[in-house]
């Protein structure tokens, strides 16, 4: 039964950010049952209830007001929030903290056979990427006009297809990169996981559940630095 009194948070199901989001709840204090792999799991000590998710749709179910805090890579963020702005859709939503994991970098990369010295270099080459907005809201800054190839994954891939001369994907040790001939020539956006609140109203029982979790995080994150 929905229980209007519990925080609803939404946190990616499996993926680069699932263990440690819930290893930040559990060091938090808060018992999660996981047992069954469902979309909801709720916690047994405090009224939270999580929902596992695509990392993807955590902007929009915070933005939409359908859970009240999300776990999300800023990269996942700013690409939905810019994909909003576009669409002239709702886009709200409030940063409580920038977390300490899910740390990476968005960068071009181009086959090392190809010759680089600036920017300039990259202009009007088609470049493959899963983050189109990032990486449009980048290169109008420096005035480079280009042409995208949207992939979801298998980016890296694409300029050795014959898909793409360039690609703008996720970077965190440089190891992808390197195994498909690919060089990283410039970062677009640097990432970490972040954790989002809804905007709105929301009563004071789940106020003060919220402060509570934001202590507990802030006294977690502390004492792992
Ligand atoms: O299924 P779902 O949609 O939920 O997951 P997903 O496959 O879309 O995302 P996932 O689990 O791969 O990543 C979730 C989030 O983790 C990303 O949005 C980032 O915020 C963060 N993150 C941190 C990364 C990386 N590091 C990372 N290295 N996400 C992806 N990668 C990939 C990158 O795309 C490339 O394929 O890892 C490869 C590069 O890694 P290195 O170490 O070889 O450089
Ligand atoms: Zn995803």
């Amino acid at each position: 039964m929905f229980d209007n009194n519990r925080v609803r948070i939404a946190m990616q199901k499996t993926g680069r950010l699932s263990s440690d989001s819930i290893k930040l709840l559990t060091c938090c204090g808060i018992k999660i049952n996981l047992k069954q792999q469902k979309l909801i799991a709720f916690a047994e000590n405090m009224p939270i209830d999580v929902m596992l998710v695509r990392d993807d749709d955590i902007p929009g179910l915070v933005m939409d007001g359908v859970v009240d805090l999300g776990i999300v890579g800023e990269n996942v963020l700013e690409e939905e929030l810019l994909k909003r702005i576009s669409q002239k859709s709702e886009y709200s939503y409030i940063t409580l903290r920038r977390l300490d994991f899910g740390i990476c970098r968005l960068s071009l990369a181009i086959p090392v056979s190809t010759i680089y010295s600036d920017i300039t270099c990259l202009k009007n080459i088609r470049i493959a990427t899963s983050y189109p907005h990032l990486l449009k809201k980048y290169l109008d800054e420096k005035k480079i006009r280009f042409k995208s190839c949207m992939l979801n994954g298998s980016v890296e891939v694409a300029p050795r297809a014959g898909l793409a001369d360039a690609i703008c994907d996720l970077v965190s040790t440089g190891a992808t990169l390197e195994a498909n001939g690919l060089r990283e020539v410039q970062v677009v956006y640097r990432s970490h996981a972040c954790l989002i609140c809804r905007t709105g109203d929301i009563n004071h029982i789940k106020k003060e559940v919220i402060n509570k979790l934001m202590t507990r995080i802030k006294g977690v994150i502390k004492a792992r630095e």
